[in-house]
């Protein structure tokens, strides 16, 4: 090889134009607060633990008053941080509902598809939720435990029928096998309003009483 040719090896690449910093749009993190109702037993804490632990429980406990989580979608150009509030099925706390989706961006309803009652249950709950929150909630029906086939009560076209004439969402879950659960949260992440929400869990003073304080998430 001569000197010329080991010169022009040698030479610095140029330098690239810098492109201008408009023209990359910035990837914002949306904060949401999202509400998850339905009745007890129907699988709405292991549904949420799926969703953000990737795990399930066998024996979950009866969630008391409500508990907070949440976890962040990547979208293609946003991202969105859901503040979910897992609220408790029992007749005894259903009073306490409207404090969790009072200002929710969204909310899933879940009933159990083994359990043709908490599909009133669930229809009770979109009622309520019309009357009485925002005209932008997205709201979502989750019918879990879809993994129980041999036990269902509950067909799927029945739902999808009563969730187009209610403009909802509608997806069949299981929080035991992981079945469709990002897929509920990410459709629900492209459609609300990409509008900021202030945080929210400070305001909820509600927490179980000293010798029950624990993560509610964890199984027994
Ligand atoms: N086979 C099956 N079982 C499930 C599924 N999800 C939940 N379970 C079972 O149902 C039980 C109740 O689930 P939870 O998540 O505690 O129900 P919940 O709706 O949070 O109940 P509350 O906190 O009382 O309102 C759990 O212990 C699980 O054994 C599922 O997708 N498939
Ligand atoms: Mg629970």
């Amino acid at each position: 090889m001569n000197v010329i040719n080991k010169i022009k090896i040698m030479r610095k690449p140029k330098k690239l134009p810098e492109r201008s910093s408009t023209s990359i749009p910035k990837h914002h993190t949306y904060h949401s607060k999202l509400v998850i109702l339905g009745d007890t037993a129907v699988g709405k804490s292991c549904l949420v633990l799926r969703y953000v632990r990737d795990d399930f429980c066998e024996f979950q406990e009866s969630t008391i008053g409500a508990a907070f989580l949440s976890h962040v979608v990547n979208l293609d150009y946003e991202s969105v941080k859901f503040e979910i509030w897992d609220t408790a099925g029992q007749e005894r706390y259903r009073s306490l509902a409207p404090m969790y989706y009072r200002g929710s961006a969204a909310a899933i309803i879940v009933y159990d598809v083994t359990n043709k009652e908490s599909f009133s249950g669930a229809k009770s709950w979109v009622k309520e939720l019309e009357r009485r929150s925002g005209p932008d909630m997205i709201i979502a029906l989750a019918g879990n435990k879809s993994d129980m086939e041999s036990k269902r009560q509950i067909e799927f076209e029945e739902v999808s029928a009563y969730a187009k004439e209610n403009n909802l969402l509608h997806f069949e879950t299981s929080a035991k096998t992981g079945a469709n659960i990002k897929e509920l949260f990410t459709e629900i992440a492209t459609k609300i309003p990409k509008i900021d929400q202030p945080e929210t869990r400070s305001a909820f003073p509600i927490s179980p009483p000293r010798h029950r304080r624990r993560d509610p998430f964890a199984c027994w």
